[in-house]
């Protein structure tokens, strides 16, 4: 189990006061709260050791050179991929997704060629496909969502055709916590010849991936969802179709050699990293890879699963709660409702408890659509959560309704 004592104290917005008050933290799908040895490495790096990458033979250049390039190697290791050289370090999953849509998508698709997305989807991960759609004729098409936020698998099949050339689907939902079947997608879009992209931004704090496993073709997340610096992301892909694809961004770094006619591009990843990289943040990055390895995966998903039972048992006790998204497979999100009370309200009231809840559409306005609420309010829950915060939180959703009764 979880030493919750010892987690909040290294997560020391979990104990300190701010502005004379500890705030419970219930936003950890939009970014985690970073622990101490994660901001210890970063600020090692800027008062220590600071030097660009890959471009000097002085002491301090070798230094972060090598410790930028561990945390890749930490990174092959949590999400298991067969080369070092299949992680292209990014800004976010954000970037990462407009890599493939921009590198791969616009070269590759052609007019009566289709993508399948979902009705789940973040944002980061309908919009690049919608350019690429734009750029080369493809058309976008999009598995239903059913009433209790799980996929519609039995139109997934139906909209799954020799026409389609990409599926990109996320893997846990940032708006409901719904774990999709990935696997079984995967298999059955590569039976059709599809190549497949995981938008996995809430995965890696939560559950152990595994890319080999899945057999999914790229995946992209956030560092900063899975207690590293903001500013970092990952994009994993397979080597033969990184190799195939255009560079996204032109500059230093991802050159082999430049004259005014013509350049010849460097080997993977660096084709992928043009310029000066997140150097701090990838060094964070490997720093927060080492404590997810120090509390374990499993340990985590276990302590999560019992907590998100404890907080959908509790919350079920608020009159006028309708809980939004009750998928029999999630991750850590209670997405909810309030009669009478608009899910901007609900925030609002609970940041005067000191509470951090979200809320609004959760760059998932097509969800919102389907499931029909404009909004809902979102506590999203991580390891250095407790049963006694959950128990805040209820008790100031209690008082909430008193007051509007
Ligand atoms: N995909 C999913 C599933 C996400 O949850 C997010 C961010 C992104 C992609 C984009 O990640 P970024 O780091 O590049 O911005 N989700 C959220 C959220 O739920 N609240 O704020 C950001």
């Amino acid at each position: 189990m979880l030493d919750i004592d010892k987690i909040q104290k290294d997560f020391c917005q979990c104990t300190n006061p701010y502005e004379g008050n500890v705030i419970t933290y219930f936003d950890s799908a939009a970014t985690t709260l970073k622990p101490k040895q994660v901001v210890d490495a970063v600020n090692n790096y800027y008062l220590a050791e600071c030097a660009n990458v890959h471009r000097g033979i002085h002491t301090l250049s070798e230094v972060s050179t090598s410790r930028f390039e561990a945390t890749r190697d930490k990174l092959q290791k949590l999400i298991n991929t067969n080369k070092r050289e299949e992680i292209i370090f990014t800004k976010g999953a954000t970037e990462a997704l407009n890599l493939v849509a921009s590198s791969y998508a616009s070269t590759f698709l052609k007019e009566g060629d289709e993508i399948l997305i979902t009705e789940m989807e973040h944002h980061s991960n309908i919009v690049p496909w919608q350019i690429a759609c734009e750029k080369t004729g493809a058309t976008l098409k999009a598995v239903p969502v059913t009433p209790e936020g799980e996929l519609d698998m039995q139109a997934f099949e139906q909209l799954l055709t020799d026409k389609t050339k990409i599926m990109s689907v996320v893997y846990v939902s940032n708006a409901l916590g719904t774990i999709n079947p990935v696997q079984e997608m995967i298999t059955k879009a590569h039976a059709k010849g599809a190549i497949t992209v995981i938008d996995a931004c809430q995965a890696p704090a939560h559950l152990a991936l595994d890319v080999q496993e899945l057999n999914c073709d790229f995946m992209a997340f956030s560092g900063h969802k899975m207690f590293g610096p903001t500013g970092t992301g990952v994009l994993y892909g397979k080597e033969d179709l990184l190799n195939k694809m255009p560079p996204y961004q032109g500059g230093g770094d991802m050159i082999d050699h430049v004259t005014i006619e013509k350049t010849t591009y460097n080997v993977l990843p660096h084709k992928f990293e043009a310029g000066t990289p997140n150097i701090a943040g990838v060094i964070g990055l490997g720093a927060a890879i080492d404590y997810i390895n120090e509390l374990g995966l499993d340990e985590i998903k276990a302590y999560e699963d019992d907590l998100l039972a404890y907080a959908t048992e509790r919350m079920s006790e608020v009159p006028d709660l309708t809980i939004v998204g009750t998928a029999k497979n999630k991750a850590s999100v209670i997405s909810f409702v309030m009669k009478d009370l608009h899910p901007h309200d609900i925030a609002t009231l609970a940041n005067k408890y000191h509470i951090a809840l979200r809320t609004g559409h959760h760059c998932a306005q097509p969800l919102m659509k389907r499931l029909n609420v404009p909004a809902t309010a979102r506590a999203s829950l991580s390891i250095y959560n407790s049963k006694a915060d959950v128990d805040k939180l209820v008790d100031a959703l209690k008082k909430m309704v008193e007051l509007f009764s």
